[in-house]
C-alpha cells in the first residue's frame, strides 16, 4: 500500500489528519506539488485529474479524493468511528461534511486556486473573484458561528468527525493565504482553538 500525497496539500492533509486520529500507519510517498510532480505523466496515470492524495492498494488499486481515501480506511478501521457509527450518525456526518467542504473549505480554497501563480494554468484565474470569496468567509464564519452557539466543541453532534477535519484543512488554507478567522465568531474561535490542540493537528 502507498499514499501519495503532501503534508502542506490541505486534501491531503484531510487524508493524513484522518489516519493519525485513526491511529493507521500507511507508508507515504511525497509528491512535491511545487515542482509540479502531480502534472507528470506519470501521476497522471494514477490520477487523471493530476490531484493528491492518491491511495495505491497492494493490488494496485488506485483511489483518488481524500474522502473516498478516508471512506476506505473507516470501512477497514471502524474504531474509532470517524463517518458515524450508526445510521443516523453516519447521515448526520455526512451532512456536516458536505457543510464544511461546501462552505468553509470551498470558498477559502477558491481564494487559493484565483491568486496563486501555482493554478494560473489549471483555471483561468479572476483575483476579482478571489475577493469576493475573501468577503463570503467572513459570512460563512459567521453561519458556523451561530450553529456552535450550543457550546459545543465540534462541529456533528459534539464528537469528533471527518467534518472538524475538513474544517481543518480550511484552517490550513486560512494560513497559508493569511486569511485568519475573523473576530466577533468566538464559537468558530472555541472550535479553532479545540482544533489546532489536536496532536493530529501538531503532526
Ligand atoms: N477533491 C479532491 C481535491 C484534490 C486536490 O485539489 N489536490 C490538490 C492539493 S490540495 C492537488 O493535488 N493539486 C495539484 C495540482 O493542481 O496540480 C480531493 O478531495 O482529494
Amino acid at each position: 500500500m502507498m499514499l501519495y500525497s503532501h503534508p502542506m496539500a490541505p486534501n491531503a492533509l484531510r487524508t493524513l489528519v484522518f489516519l493519525v486520529e485513526k491511529g493507521i500507519e500507511v507508508p507515504i510517498e511525497p509528491v512535491d506539488l511545487m515542482a509540479a510532480e502531480t502534472r507528470t505523466p506519470a501521476f497522471l496515470k494514477k490520477n487523471s485529474l493530476g490531484e493528491i492524495p492518491v491511495l495505491e492498494l497492494d493490488d494496485g488499486t488506485l483511489i483518488a479524493e481524500s474522502v473516498a481515501i478516508c471512506r476506505y480506511f473507516e470501512a477497514a478501521h471502524p474504531e474509532p468511528s470517524l463517518m458515524g457509527a450508526t445510521p443516523v450518525e453516519s447521515a448526520q456526518v455526512e451532512m456536516w461534511s458536505r457543510r464544511m467542504e461546501q462552505q468553509i473549505l470551498g470558498p477559502i480554497a477558491q481564494v487559493g486556486l484565483h491568486t496563486h501563480e501555482f493554478f494560473a494554468e489549471k483555471v483561468e484565474q479572476v483575483p476579482a473573484y478571489a475577493e469576493t470569496q475573501v468577503r463570503l468567509m467572513a459570512k460563512k464564519w459567521a453561519w458556523l458561528d451561530a450553529e456552535l452557539s450550543d457550546g459545543r466543541t465540534f462541529v456533528c453532534n459534539d464528537r469528533f468527525s471527518i467534518a472538524d477535519i475538513t474544517g481543518m484543512a480550511a484552517l490550513h488554507i486560512c494560513d497559508f493565504f493569511g486569511h485568519p478567522v475573523p473576530e466577533g465568531v468566538p464559537n468558530v474561535k472555541r472550535w479553532e482553538t479545540a482544533m489546532r490542540a489536536r496532536p493530529s493537528w501538531k503532526r
